[in-house]
């Protein structure tokens, strides 16, 4: 019969608690939030400034609540918003359905390109009044004469922005209202708003 010493079985139970401390503890966007924590405040475990205003989680009294950036006046704005989804979002490049998500058209009819664009959006929960804002500076261009999309996904390409997965927008079924700023330096803001049907957010439709 193989023994087992104390000496053994203490490193053993030592070992197997260290592990669970460490996951417990496992905060991988160095935040001090730690993962496991990240979804019951709603934040995003990858990302440690998920609403966008400079203020970190962990120190942010309402962290996926960002005061709005944007400022009043300025030029008249040479673009506008186009389409503007939250669902039954189209992938060109697959030619098939996307999963939903938040997706600005912005169309440039100035004669210079828009670069540096600051994007202000908010998601209402139709049933509890819940609400979130974020800021985001997409790296998009917008050329002149043309048009660019901006989409809050999980994507890496140029124009995509990573969501909070764990986002009202996907964790509640209620439907939601949402509003869009757009604003490019120097000019006025544009504005535009949608509504999500009820039912959270589908994989693909
Ligand atoms: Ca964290
Ligand atoms: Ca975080
Ligand atoms: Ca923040």
């Amino acid at each position: 019969m193989k023994t087992i010493t104390l000496t053994t079985l203490a490193a053993l139970l030592l070992g197997t608690s260290l592990a669970h401390a460490q996951a417990a503890s496992t905060d991988t966007d160095g935040d001090g939030v730690p993962d496991i924590s990240e979804p019951l405040l709603h934040t995003d475990p990858m990302n440690p400034d998920t609403d966008g205003d400079g203020v970190t989680d962990l120190a942010d009294a309402d962290p996926v609540n960002a005061q709005s950036p944007i400022m009043e006046g300025g030029a008249p704005a040479t673009y506008r918003i186009g389409e503007l989804l939250v669902e039954n979002n189209y992938d060109p490049a697959t030619r098939s359905d996307a999963p939903d998500h938040l997706e600005i058209q912005v169309f440039n009819d100035g004669a210079a390109d828009l670069t540096a664009l600051t994007v202000y959006y908010t998601i209402t929960d139709a049933d509890s009044g819940a609400m979130e804002s974020y800021i985001y500076h997409p790296e998009v261009t917008v050329p002149a004469g043309g048009e660019a999309r901006i989409h809050a996904d999980e994507g890496t390409a140029p124009g995509h922005l990573r969501a909070n997965p764990n986002s009202i927008y996907l964790t509640s079924l209620a439907g939601k209202h949402v509003t869009v700023s757009v604003q490019a330096d120097g000019f006025a803001a544009v504005q535009g708003a949608v509504e999500k049907d009820p039912g959270g957010a589908e994989t693909a439709d």
